[in-house]
């Protein structure tokens, strides 16, 4: 089972953002991804036995926090230079990076996963490059990248929930499929 650890998104920001992509990712070489898709990913786990669904779905559970506050950036392509790969929302959170260090450590101690040597780039992935050919792994040209997304989504929300995902490869995009999940308090009211 392909398994990930996200964050997920208030309904508006999730509704906003394909809103925005709707008008703003119109070049062919570009799959949107859909709303119930938009998520901030603190742990890609990759293939594990359905027995390490439990264990995992308790540490995401042990991982609530007050919802992290989160600012967005404007769409930018990775990898940066070069042909896109993807375009992606930029995160600015401490509290999301502090709650993503925390998952890795308990992940870590329990066993269940190695520690990322790249460092965490918290974002939202907004669409992804189609490969130029059939059997080729090489994104396509991206003739008219996505456009600047509007000044209200630039506004500070807070997370609303961490959410253990399985994810299954299809021809038309991945599908997500939450196993787990639990709901993160407003700061205040935990
Ligand atoms: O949520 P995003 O789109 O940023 O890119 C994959 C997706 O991230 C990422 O895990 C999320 C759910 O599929 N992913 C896929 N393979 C990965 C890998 N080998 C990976 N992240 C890190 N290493």
């Amino acid at each position: 089972m392909r398994l990930f650890v996200a964050l997920d998104l208030p309904e508006w920001v999730r509704d906003g953002i394909a809103a925005w992509g709707e008008g703003a990712i119109c070049d062919p070489a570009l799959r949107p991804v859909a709303a119930a898709s938009l998520h901030i990913t603190l742990a890609f786990l990759g293939s594990r036995p359905s027995e390490q669904v439990e264990p995992l779905a308790e540490i995401v559970r042990e991982c609530a926090v007050p919802a992290p506050e989160i600012v967005l950036g404007d769409v930018e392509q990775r990898p940066l230079r070069g042909r896109a790969r993807v375009y992606a929302l930029p995160v600015r959170s401490e509290a999301t990076e502090a709650l993503q260090a925390d998952l890795q450590d308990k992940l870590v101690s329990a066993g269940l996963h190695e520690a990322e040597k790249r460092r965490f780039w918290p974002h939202v992935t907004v669409a992804r490059v189609r490969s130029e050919g059939r059997g080729s792994r090489r994104p396509a040209v991206v003739e008219r990248p996505p456009k600047s997304v509007p000044q209200g989504l630039l506004q500070p929300f807070g997370g609303v929930r961490l959410a253990l995902y399985l994810s299954e490869l299809q021809p038309g995009g991945a599908r997500y499929t939450p196993l787990a999940q639990v709901d993160l308090p407003e700061p205040g009211r935990q």
